[in-house]
């Protein structure tokens, strides 16, 4: 029977207002309806921010590291029930348990790096110019966080937003995507079982432009936390700026991976392979193009159609599974019209190229993953994110070609080099413009302990992972103390 869900305000499940639902239904089948989830609007935003809002004023009085321990309790949870939140995964979004399993412990490593942040969060103190004051800068709680998530990472990533968030002393309200509420309703219960006490962290289901926008426009939500399309985080921008909000967004990507002549070939191979269809190439992060050296162009070409031939397609759900199926129809339909405009602008078909069938894939959304040759660097194949397991191959003569063709995108998350020479290697860490760059590893692969995020149409200039997200989810406050007991005067009297 399929289970009903509900959204999560102030420590209460409860339907939406309208009463509305929708279905969450399994990639692999579309036939199997998962569960059926409260189709929100903003009346029911309204509420969620109101319950964080009055549950800030305590939360931010709350010790870092007591909230620091609720998130180790959170970790410890989600260790113990990682192998139920895989299948959950699996099921609701199609990549393979495998890559759940990761996904699920990039959350728990994030967990507990946030539980440690705790007993940190350093501030600063720094000399007065004047005698006998002090001088420190604090980091505060800011207040509501809107945190919009996607579905490839959907526990992940809203991890590494939550968990920050919470350890900096603000509260949330989540919209996760509709792809994925089920993984995101797990994440919410764990986080209740562990003591995130009433109204600290609500969930509201439903649609981007009904509840996103809600809690984009709304003026009691302090900050925004989006992963997903550049497109849509433009307008997310545009409209948090009516209110000033603070904005962090994580958007697409173009990643190359780049192989030299002097790579070691089957190591590249077996990145490219890992990166382009990984998470059938649904990541920010995926490789999507693969720029490879003349001279070692036919060789490794013909090594890499015939082990792409080979991957498995299947439930993600089967361990003998490669790759699973795409998330929905709509993904289907966007990597065929790119498939289509790549022949149409003269590209070469190497693998793949269109739907599969065959054995247990009629009912799912699966796709072969499709290499495209010879593409040149400007075509749109070449440059714009497809989101899918397509791999456009381009032809250079020379590393500074390489990170030219690189380059040539408007996206700057993720890069990877494949070479022996250190030369390659050093130019190619200075000159890429990508806030990631790997050598002799694939474009995937980040590390929850390490920034995270990209320049150009990428983001917004803010970092995810790390260190470096708490940062965006605090406040300085700078504090002087004077224990001089008279008037002194800054620049004056000194
Ligand atoms: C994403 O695709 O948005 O580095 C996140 C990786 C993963 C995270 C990807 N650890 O591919």
């Amino acid at each position: 029977m399929t289970k009903t869900y509900k959204n999560l305000i102030n420590g209460k499940w409860i339907d939406a207002k309208s009463g509305k639902t929708f279905e969450n239904r399994n990639p692999a089948d579309w036939d199997d309806i998962l569960s059926t989830f409260p189709l929100s609007d903003k009346t029911d935003v309204d509420e969620a921010v109101r319950s964080a809002r009055a549950a800030f004023e305590k939360w931010r009085l709350v010790p870092a590291p007591s909230r620091g321990n609720i998130l180790r309790k959170v970790g410890d949870m989600m260790s113990a029930r990682k192998e139920d939140l895989a299948r959950t995964m699996t099921k609701e979004m199609g990549k393979v348990l495998l890559e759940t399993r990761g996904d699920v412990q990039e959350g728990i490593d994030t967990a507990y790096y946030a539980a440690a942040e705790g007993r940190r969060l350093f501030g600063h103190t720094v000399p007065s110019e004047l005698p006998n004051k002090f001088n420190m800068a604090l980091r505060m709680p800011i207040g509501v966080a809107g945190i919009i998530t996607p579905w490839n990472f959907p526990m992940a990533i809203p991890t590494w937003k939550i968990f920050p968030a919470l350890l900096c002393g603000n509260t949330v309200v989540f919209k996760p995507a509709s792809d994925t509420p089920e993984t995101a309703t797990r994440l919410v219960e764990i986080l209740i079982e562990a003591g995130v006490p009433d109204g600290v962290i609500n969930i509201v289901h439903g649609g981007g432009s009904a509840v996103g926008t809600a809690i984009v426009e709304h003026p009691e939500v302090d900050l925004i936390s989006f992963t997903g399309s550049s497109s849509v985080g433009k307008k997310i921008s545009e409209a948090a700026a009516k209110t000033l909000k603070r904005v962090s967004l994580e958007l697409g990507g173009k990643n190359a991976q780049i192989v030299m002549d002097d790579a070691k070939l089957d190591l590249a191979l077996e990145g490219v392979l890992w990166g382009a269809f990984g998470t059938t190439g649904q990541r920010c992060t995926a490789t999507s193009r693969l720029i490879v050296h003349e001279k070692v162009y036919d060789k490794f070409l013909s090594m890499l159609a015939e082990s792409t031939k080979k991957l498995r397609l299947g439930d993600g759900l089967n361990e003998t599974t490669d790759v699973g199926p795409l998330v929905n129809e709509g993904q289907v339909r966007t990597v065929d019209q790119y498939v289509k405009i790549g022949i149409a602008e003269g590209e070469k078909i190497l693998v793949g190229g269109k739907r599969a069938g065959g054995d247990g894939l009629a009912k799912g959304w699966f796709y072969e993953p499709t290499i495209l040759g010879d593409v040149r660097p400007q075509m749109r194949v070449a440059v714009e994110e497809i989101f899918g397991p397509v791999l456009s191959v381009i032809k250079v003569k020379s590393i500074e070609e390489a990170i030219t063709v690189a380059n040539a995108t408007r996206y700057g998350l993720s890069s990877a080099v494949y070479t022996q020479d250190i030369n390659n290697a050093y130019q190619a860490i200075r000159d890429i413009k990508a806030g990631i760059t790997y050598i002799n590893a694939p474009t995937i692969g980040a590390e929850a302990h390490m920034p995270f995020g990209g320049v150009k149409e990428t983001g917004n200039g803010h970092r995810e992972g790390g260190w470096t997200v708490y940062e965006f989810f605090s406040e300085w406050k700078t504090v002087y103390v004077d224990y001089s007991g008279r008037l002194q005067r800054a620049q004056i009297d000194t």
